[in-house]
């Protein structure tokens, strides 16, 4: 079987269908705090700025977790032993993932998970040709809602790859609750890779959600561009304002879309008011400390085995084991 056929093999869910994303979107436009579900960002446009907003200056959680990978490569490979088999949650593009693949000991077989999945499909082609012995097996699903593993996977020869704090956008309950389902599913003895963005001086949080071009204020607008192109949506961008504040309390940026006037705005012909200043909280990107996120992930059933920081403290990663 090769790559691309084993890719057949798994069954491919296509983009979030309309009603869900409407539903969605009028539900949580209803509530007194105005909300959106932060997974809508990534539309086509969406991707694409965030792609941007990693190269910015003020965003250093992208190149820091890529020079703390280049870093500790070959420690990792280590730890993974030979002919690991790599699992990618939300692999996007899979860029980081190569940093892995070159350093680690014969690695069996890559399975990248991700919902977008004709980006997946090319990205996986891509890989494919690169690494000629590597088993490409892209999994095209919502990893938050579960996804089915490839047969023959050995779990203590598995490594699950979650990079770019992508777990800093759950609540910790959330967060223990899928850090704990996906130890389930990868079983006793699975190893993870993740990476954990750390508390630090708000000044250098705010700036790097409220950068000095515009690219964040881009992203978080195009969620009412986006409800504008898919759902018949009337918002006058001009009229929101992106709004980025850390919670020293919570440990968590909140980005916000402020409305700057009293107005109404129609989506799929539903009337929603909004007050002048009023907002929509549209993402939270918690922060956590190394044994703070130590201790959640434990809740969850892993154990870390391993912590690094880079020398600011900026960002960390953590090799953990699931045990029980
Ligand atoms: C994807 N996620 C980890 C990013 C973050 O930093 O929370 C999303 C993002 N939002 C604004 N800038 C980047």
């Amino acid at each position: 079987m090769t790559a691309i056929s084993a890719a057949r093999a798994h069954p491919a869910q296509g983009p979030v269908p309309d009603d869900v994303f409407l539903s969605d979107v009028l539900e949580g436009l209803s509530r007194p705090d105005k909300s959106l579900p932060c997974k809508y960002f990534y539309d086509a446009e969406g991707s694409a700025l965030f792609d941007a907003i990693c190269t910015l200056d003020e965003y250093y959680p992208t190149r820091t977790e890529t020079a703390l990978l280049q870093a500790r490569a070959d420690e990792i490979a280590g730890l993974a032993g030979r002919g690991a088999t790599l699992v990618e949650l939300g692999s996007g593009s899979s860029v980081k993932v190569r940093i892995l693949l070159d350093a680690l000991d014969a690695p069996a077989m890559y399975v990248p998970v991700d919902i977008s999945r004709d980006h997946l499909i090319a990205a996986a082609a891509r890989l494919a040709g690169d690494y000629p012995a590597v088993t490409v097996v892209p999994v095209a699903a919502d990893y938050v809602r579960g996804f089915a593993l490839p047969r023959g996977a050995a779990p203590e020869r598995t490594m699950a790859f979650f990079p770019g704090s992508t777990i800093g956008n759950f609540r910790p309950a959330e967060a223990m609750t899928f850090l704990d389902t996906l130890g389930r599913r990868l079983g006793a003895g699975a190893r993870l890779l993740i990476g954990v963005d750390l508390r630090k001086d708000p000044a250098v949080l705010e700036a790097a959600y409220d950068d000095v071009r515009g690219v964040t204020a881009a992203f978080n607008m195009n969620l009412l561009a986006r409800i504008n192109r898919e759902l018949d949506g009337t918002f006058d961008l001009d009229r929101f304002a992106h709004v980025a504040r850390y919670d020293t309390a919570r440990g968590r940026i909140e980005m916000h879309l402020r409305s700057l006037d009293d107005q109404t705005v129609h989506i799929a012909g539903h009337p929603i008011r909004f007050a002048r200043g009023e907002t929509i909280h549209t993402e939270n990107s918690y922060k956590y400390s190394v044994p703070g996120f130590r201790r959640l992930a434990a809740r969850a059933g892993w154990h870390t085995e391993r912590s690094w920081t880079d020398e600011s403290r900026l960002f960390s990663l953590h090799w953990m084991v699931r045990h029980g």
